[in-house]
């Protein structure tokens, strides 16, 4: 049995309880108690625990949502510069009236640009606005925000399937993190454990970032933080897919319940890496035909329009089933997430509000929306 000293991640400091093990020559394993023999096969088996649990598992997104307590002014404090930029709105709201309606609608159209909303999105709203005002169902500057707001969150819900997370009928559910670099998957990753260990869910992480020695050691932080278990890449730097599938293979041997998969920060157009990311999807899904159930993207809050071609191309190499938009507690953007939703039809699933514990929300487009337009 390798232990932290005689292991490639002697830098880790294990809490006393914990062992390292090592599975494979390239993959290490950090249980929290449990004993595992040096080098024992981690046999793959189908999960055959109580029918009760997996049923848990597949309300669990439900469970999480209802939970959660909405807290709109803390969730989007920071919203800040989206909402300077929209507060002409109320401006040019106070003092509309019928007769030059169509100039304040183009007002509108560039506030919601200015924003990020992106040209599509942004006509797409006022387009709608429009022909309400034209069918005489707006007759104030209220109504017009009212319908305003009521636009945008048809967009960000119309055509996505469920912004709750789904896990699936049958354990292990592996969730992947992905998006480009210091986005905030790691720690997405982490509030998101904090999240599922309070639900008494058993998660075993995996270190698929091999990248960078330090983002093992950042996540072995949140293993620790959350009481989860880990698998990172060993002292021949083991691929990140195969860090994934041995987290996978050992899910199943122990009866986990959710595999949460980190991986390294890419950039959308560096196209190696991005196979890198395919190989790792295909990794779980040649163990679990079902698995990934979820492929979360991370969206950096405070990036603007630039979110738009990451996130495309991210779900054509992966299939992106759910974005978390993080950072909306520092100077954030959040205008061009409504475009990325409209335009790939993929909801968002959680916001990240800061760097603790508790700061990953379920989404809720009406919040998020009201937010914008307080
Ligand atoms: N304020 C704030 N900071 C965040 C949030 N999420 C992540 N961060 C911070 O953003 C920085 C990058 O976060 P990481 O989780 O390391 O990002 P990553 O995407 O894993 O980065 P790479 O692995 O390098 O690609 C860290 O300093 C985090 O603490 C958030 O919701 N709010
Ligand atoms: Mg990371």
């Amino acid at each position: 049995m390798a232990t932290a000293s005689s292991s490639s991640c002697c830098w880790l400091h294990r809490p006393c309880c914990s062992q390292f093990l090592r599975a494979s020559s390239s993959i290490i394993i950090h249980t929290k108690a449990g004993k595992q023999e040096a080098g024992a096969r981690l046999s793959v088996r189908c999960s055959s625990s109580s029918s009760e649990r997996v049923g848990f598992l597949g309300r669990l997104g439900r469970v999480i949502k209802e939970k959660a307590k909405s807290d709109v002014e803390r969730l989007f404090s920071g919203f800040s510069k989206t909402r300077e930029n929209l507060a002409v709105v109320d401006e040019l709201l106070t003092y509309w009236n019928l007769s030059d309606s169509e100039q304040i609608l183009d007002e509108l159209e560039e506030a919601l640009l200015v924003s990020d909303f992106g040209p599509r999105t942004a006509l797409k709203i006022v387009d709608s606005v429009r022909k309400e005002v034209l069918a005489g169902k707006l007759t104030s500057g209220i109504d017009i925000k009212a319908s305003l707001k009521k636009n945008i969150v048809t967009l960000l819900t119309q055509k996505v399937s469920s912004s709750e997370l789904q896990l699936g009928t049958r354990r292990p559910a592996v969730i992947m993190i992905v998006g480009v670099n210091g986005g905030g998957k790691t720690t997405t990753l982490g509030k998101l454990a904090h999240r599922l260990r309070k639900e008494d869910i058993k998660v075993i992480m995996a270190a698929g970032d091999t990248f960078r020695a330090a983002a093992t050691e950042q996540l072995d932080v949140w293993a620790k933080r959350t009481g989860s278990e880990i698998v990172v890449a060993g002292k021949d730097n083991a691929r990140p897919a195969s860090v994934i599938s041995q987290a996978v293979r050992r899910a199943l041997d122990k009866d986990f319940d959710v595999v949460l998969a980190d991986t390294s920060g890419r950039l959308h157009t560096n196209y190696n890496l991005m196979e890198e990311l395919r190989a790792c999807k295909r990794a779980v899904t040649k163990i679990i035909a079902s698995a990934p159930n979820e492929v979360l993207m991370v969206l950096d809050g405070t990036t603007g329009l630039n979110m738009l071609p990451q996130a495309r191309e991210f779900n054509e190499v992966v299939g992106v089933s759910g974005f978390v938009l993080t950072k909306l507690d520092g100077t954030a953007r959040g205008g061009c997430v409504v475009s990325v939703v409209d335009e790939l039809s993929i909801p968002v699933k959680f916001v990240g509000i800061g760097e603790g514990l508790d700061d990953l929300q379920p989404f809720d487009a009406e919040s998020f929306v009201n937010a914008l337009f307080p």
